[in-house]
């Protein structure tokens, strides 16, 4: 299998971190593609209609996309424990958690479009604070609510890469709370998660191109 990937995609990480701890990345080859609504990418675009990254290519079958499909079929390919649990309060639970990652990652993303991406003149200040407002609560409330007993699922795995991708773009943090206190239960959790092989194979590096 072939995944196209990015270097600096919280998204694209996201997957390879799943791959790596249901033990299947060793299946996969990692393309880099650079991805920007402002920079069309041909050969991403001709494996999916929004030009996106992570997608995977699977010999003799349609491509797959979206970081969460893609996780949800890597875990139909082992026999291990199921890092998506199927049924019950832990697969909502998971899901959940996958969901305040994604919806970090896209408010981070929306972040740096109202600070260093657009050109300075187009940018809005009030979008700007709406974006690290959702950021600051998400991390609240991961502070307050993370299963960190839990069995490893997929919603650490997407929490952990979000939060990794957003203080290496030193986007808002998520270790000091707004009111100068520290959120020491999610720092705590994410550095045991951040020294897991899988993180230490996969660090981001590279400048967004737009
Ligand atoms: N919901 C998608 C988001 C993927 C995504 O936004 N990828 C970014 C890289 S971090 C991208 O390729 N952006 C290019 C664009 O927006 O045109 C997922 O979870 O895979």
């Amino acid at each position: 299998m072939k995944l196209l990937y990015q270097t600096h995609s919280p998204f694209a990480r996201k997957v390879l971190v799943f791959a790596h701890e249901v033990g299947v990345a060793h299946d996969i080859e990692v393309v880099h593609h650079e991805t920007s609504p402002t920079r069309r990418n041909e050969a991403v675009y001709a494996q999916n209609p929004l030009g996106k990254v992570p997608v995977l290519l699977r010999p003799g079958a349609s491509p797959i996309f979206d970081s969460n499909v893609i996780c949800e079929y890597l875990d139909t390919l082992h026999s291990g424990h199921r890092l998506i649990p199927p049924d019950g309060e832990p697969r909502w639970n998971a899901l959940r958690l996958q969901a305040v990652a994604q919806g970090m990652t896209e408010a981070g993303v929306a972040y740096r479009w109202e600070t260093v991406r657009r050109p300075a003149e187009l940018r809005y200040a009030p979008l700007r604070d709406g974006y690290a407002d959702k950021l600051n609560a998400s991390y609240d409330w991961l502070d307050r609510n993370l299963d960190d007993a839990a069995e490893v699922n997929v919603g650490h795995i997407a929490v952990a890469t979000a939060l990794s991708w957003l203080e290496f773009r030193e986007l808002p943090g998520f270790r000091e709370a707004r009111d100068g206190g520290r959120r020491t239960r999610l720092s705590a959790w994410f550095d045991a998660f951040d020294a897991r092989p899988s993180m230490k194979a996969t660090p981001p590096s590279g400048e967004t191109h737009d």
